[in-house]
């Protein structure tokens, strides 16, 4: 990669060729770790199963897919709360699978059936789990950032301890209302953690294209918000880096950031892995980021301290495909939603 016109702030965390060994998986029990694999591993299939069905053109809008960045919603979805506020933007399928694993109701959505996560009404790219957590997505990059701050300023006013959190992307700073609401979240103390996939793209454009720096947590620091920098394909890192932050949200101390540094193994929208080549993405990078695995990361550690097996990990993999199948299927037969009702939801009634 080319990186005369920024400086790499992010040294070795943008390096394809490093992060590649198994992850410490020390002072995590068991039962976390064999629970992020198993929900690392739904949405990674849940994904490709989504590739397949644009590939063969059985899916008709836009469907923006996170393979390679799974550790990230996983890691920071083992510290929420249900009643907690999460947002995400166009590629959000891993944040809300992340707080609830149901992708025969994402594969509903994203074929537009009446018994998908908005009712069929919202594809890919409207997304909305109320009863876990999960309070919506939407296409405009940026858009739910205010949204989420007052998420969260709402649940300060009503003196609980849940937290809002945004999933951003590095392309997200480039829209000014992002600055806004860091300046607004500092000043007014709230309780919410903005989580950001720097996957060094937006779009087609490698962030050497677009920004002074690679490194987004340079606007923690502007605004005088605290911060953690790890590489987001190590699903220990990302739980063990969000659960200080969040813990000292809810504790009172204001706004926190979380930057993390990942890659996604498909282009920005649909099923090809090589529609950004020609800009600054080579398929020999994407080569190199798939050896940074979150997956095969967190399993390699696990074998090697013997509380996972390569045949476990088998029979887990055959399982979740067969569901998965299931699920398609199922999806496929389901009813569109009725011409009369695309109304009935416009306004939110109390
Ligand atoms: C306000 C706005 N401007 C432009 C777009 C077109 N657009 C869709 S996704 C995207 C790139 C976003 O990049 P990033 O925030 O890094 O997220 P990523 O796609 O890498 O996950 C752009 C420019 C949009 N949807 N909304
Ligand atoms: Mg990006």
């Amino acid at each position: 990669m080319n990186l005369k016109n920024i400086i790499n702030d992010l040294k070795e965390l943008s390096n394809p060729k490093k992060y590649h060994n198994p992850i410490s998986i020390k002072n995590v029990n068991k039962k976390t770790l064999q629970k992020m694999l198993n929900t690392m591993i739904i949405i990674r299939k849940t994904e490709n199963k989504l590739a397949w069905g644009k590939r063969n053109n059985l899916i008709g809008g836009p469907v923006h897919l996170g393979a390679g960045q799974e550790a990230i919603a996983v890691g920071v979805s083992q510290n929420l709360k249900k009643t907690d506020h999460v947002f995400g933007a166009h590629r959000s399928h891993s944040h809300l699978l992340a707080l609830n694993p149901n992708f025969y109701k994402l594969f509903a959505e994203v074929l537009g059936k009446k018994t998908g996560f908005s009712k069929g009404m919202g594809g890919s790219m409207h997304l909305f789990d109320k009863s876990n957590g999960f309070y919506g997505s939407v296409p405009i990059v940026a858009g739910t950032v205010p949204l989420a701050v007052g998420a969260a300023m709402a649940a300060k006013m009503k003196k609980k301890r849940d937290i809002g959190v945004v999933y951003i992307g590095d392309g997200s700073v480039e829209e000014g209302v992002v600055h806004e609401s860091f300046n607004l979240a500092k000043i007014q103390k709230a309780p919410i953690l903005f989580v950001v996939e720097n996957n060094l793209f937006a779009s087609h454009m490698h962030i050497s294209l677009r920004q002074p720096s690679d490194k987004i947590s340079r606007f923690a620091v502007a605004n005088n918000i605290p911060f953690k920098l790890e590489d987001g394909n190590n699903v220990v890192s990302v739980y063990k880096s969000s659960k200080k932050l969040i813990d000292s949200i809810r504790s009172g101390e204001g706004p926190a950031l979380i930057e993390l540094i990942t890659y996604r193994w498909y282009g920005h929208v649909d099923w090809r892995d090589d529609i950004d080549v020609g800009v600054k993405r080579s398929l020999k990078d994407v080569k190199n980021w798939k050896l940074r695995d979150p997956i095969q990361r967190l399993s390699k550690s696990m074998i090697k301290l013997d509380i996972w097996s390569k045949k476990k990990e088998e029979i887990l993999n055959n399982k979740i495909d067969k569901k998965i199948q299931t699920a398609w299927k199922k999806a496929i037969k389901d009813p569109y939603p009725s011409a009369d009702s695309t109304l009935k939801y416009v306004y939110s009634k109390k």
